[in-house]
């Protein structure tokens, strides 16, 4: 039984802007899980009201709270960013951002979608595959799964094995033809493109293959694992609607 959406599915252009990290910034300190959730519902609906949307009249720079479940996040540059993979592989690799700027890239266009409801139509995103780097480390016949931690010191995620290794899941370095801003993950963040946005973990630093899945931090906090876009959460039963 396999009730996986396949890869190349496409998703439907829904009626929404994104009022993503800027504007939740813009309406203030934004770290409490419950507040944040709410405040996400609040900018969703916003949104409908303002399709144009906030984003863009926001200045691009501090004096702003990102995104994000800590309250503040180390900033990372080429210099000092570093990726770690390890657990149940052959070979631990440690990549630099040059290492991993030297890899072939994919760029996918897809749209974004909150499990709260927010969307947003058609955004690139583009980045090495992360099946790429776990073939890279050679991952042991007792894996079943992999763990993404964060230098935010919070955060992390998780995916099947499985799931990690299908081509539309990004280690991802730039988003919307940029590099990739501190505010949105930079200058590295999971792509799981198929899945809910809470599945594409920001300012990634470790990638750690494991037995099983073990729950990431909205998992532990009741949404679903195996995220899929539309077949989970019980949130969005017809995208297409
Ligand atoms: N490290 C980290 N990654 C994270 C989050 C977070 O709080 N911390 N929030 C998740 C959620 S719920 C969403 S909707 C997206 C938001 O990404 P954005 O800030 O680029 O819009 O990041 C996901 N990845
Ligand atoms: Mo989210």
């Amino acid at each position: 039984m396999n009730d996986e959406p396949p890869e190349e599915r496409g998703t439907p252009v829904g009626r929404r802007v994104l009022l993503g990290t800027l504007g939740l910034g813009a309406l203030g300190v934004v770290t409490a899980p419950a507040l944040q959730r709410g405040l996400e519902g609040f900018l969703g609906a916003a949104a409908d009201k303002d399709p144009t949307g906030l984003t863009g009249l926001l200045p691009n720079g501090g004096g702003f709270r990102y995104y994000s479940v800590t309250s503040s996040v180390p900033q990372k540059t080429a210099e000092t960013y570093r990726l770690k993979v390890d657990g149940l592989v052959a070979n631990s690799t440690t990549y630099t951002l040059a290492d991993l700027r030297a890899l072939p890239q994919t760029r996918l266009v897809k749209d974004v979608q909150c499990v709260t409801g927010w969307r947003v139509p058609g955004t690139p995103f583009e980045g090495v595959r992360l099946s790429r780097l776990l073939d890279a480390a050679g991952v042991r016949s007792s894996a079943g799964a992999v763990r993404f931690t964060c230098f935010d010191g919070a955060y992390t995620e998780s995916l099947t094995l499985d799931q990690a290794r299908r081509s539309d899941i990004l280690v991802a370095l730039r988003m919307q033809d940029k590099e990739l801003a501190h505010e949105h993950g930079g200058p590295v963040r999971l792509y799981v493109a198929p899945m809910y946005f809470y599945k594409s973990a920001k300012w990634l630093s470790g990638i750690t293959v494991t037995e099983h899945v073990e729950p990431g931090y909205w998992e532990e906090r009741g949404y679903d694992v195996n995220a899929w876009v539309g077949r989970s959460n019980g949130r969005d039963d017809d995208p297409t609607n």
